[in-house]
């Protein structure tokens, strides 16, 4: 079995982003899963088709992609990737669509089909914070999401997908005083048990996670 796992470049005038440093610490087998990984361009225009490229070399049967919601607290695996583009700051090519959808024709929302339940529940057991997340946002982040789930869907190859939205690291955290962070390690940890945990198993657990916020 094979998984993609990509992170996003630094943006919004950031030097790093926790994904991609996060990303270059996977271990090349995760169990018996080869790991592939790709940094995508934090870009509206760009980032699907880098995220496309790798998925045709890759040929994975997982896909992860994470990115950096610098505030949140834990690690947050999505559930949805909503058919809206509204950035609140430019993308890296300044670029800032206000109400544009992600694909003019497509759905609404496409669900994560990774299972996203027993994810959080395995890194929890492991002892990092984890969430359920019902929004992605309408940043590059949910774009890349929606745009991953709509290639999973239209591609002759069955393929699992899914968004995890992470914290910033201490660095960044030491320059922004009192916003939390998580230790690289501790992220990369993260992603690894989402990757066994996926291909360990297809259905979800049955177990709620849902949230009134
Ligand atoms: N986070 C942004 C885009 C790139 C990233 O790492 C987001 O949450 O949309």
């Amino acid at each position: 079995m094979k998984a993609l796992v990509t992170g996003f470049d630094p943006f919004g005038g950031d030097k790093v982003n926790p994904s991609s440093l996060a990303v270059s610490r996977l271990s090349k087998k995760i169990g018996k899963v080869a790991v592939a990984t790709a940094v995508l361009p934090t870009s509206y225009a760009r980032s699907a088709g880098v995220l496309r490229e790798a998925i045709d070399k890759a040929k994975p049967d997982i896909v992860l992609c994470v990115g950096q919601a610098g505030g949140r607290p834990e690690l947050c695996l999505e559930r949805v990737g909503i058919n809206v583009q509204d950035a609140r700051i430019p993308d890296n090519d300044r670029k800032q669509p206000i109400d544009v959808p992600v694909r003019a024709d497509g759905p609404a929302a496409y669900f994560s089909n990774l299972p996203i339940k027993a994810c959080v529940a395995e890194m929890r057991k492991a002892g990092l914070p984890a969430v359920v997340s019902n929004t992605a946002g309408t940043f590059v982040c949910n774009h890349i999401l929606y745009a991953l789930m709509d290639i999973i869907e239209t591609h002759p190859r069955r393929m699992r997908g899914g968004f995890l939205h992470i914290p910033y690291v201490p660095e960044q955290a030491a320059r922004l005083g009192g916003a939390p962070s998580m230790a690289v390690d501790d992220i990369a940890r993260g992603i690894e048990i989402i990757v066994a945990t996926s291909a360990a198993r297809t259905t979800d657990i049955h177990t709620a996670e849902g949230r009134i916020s």
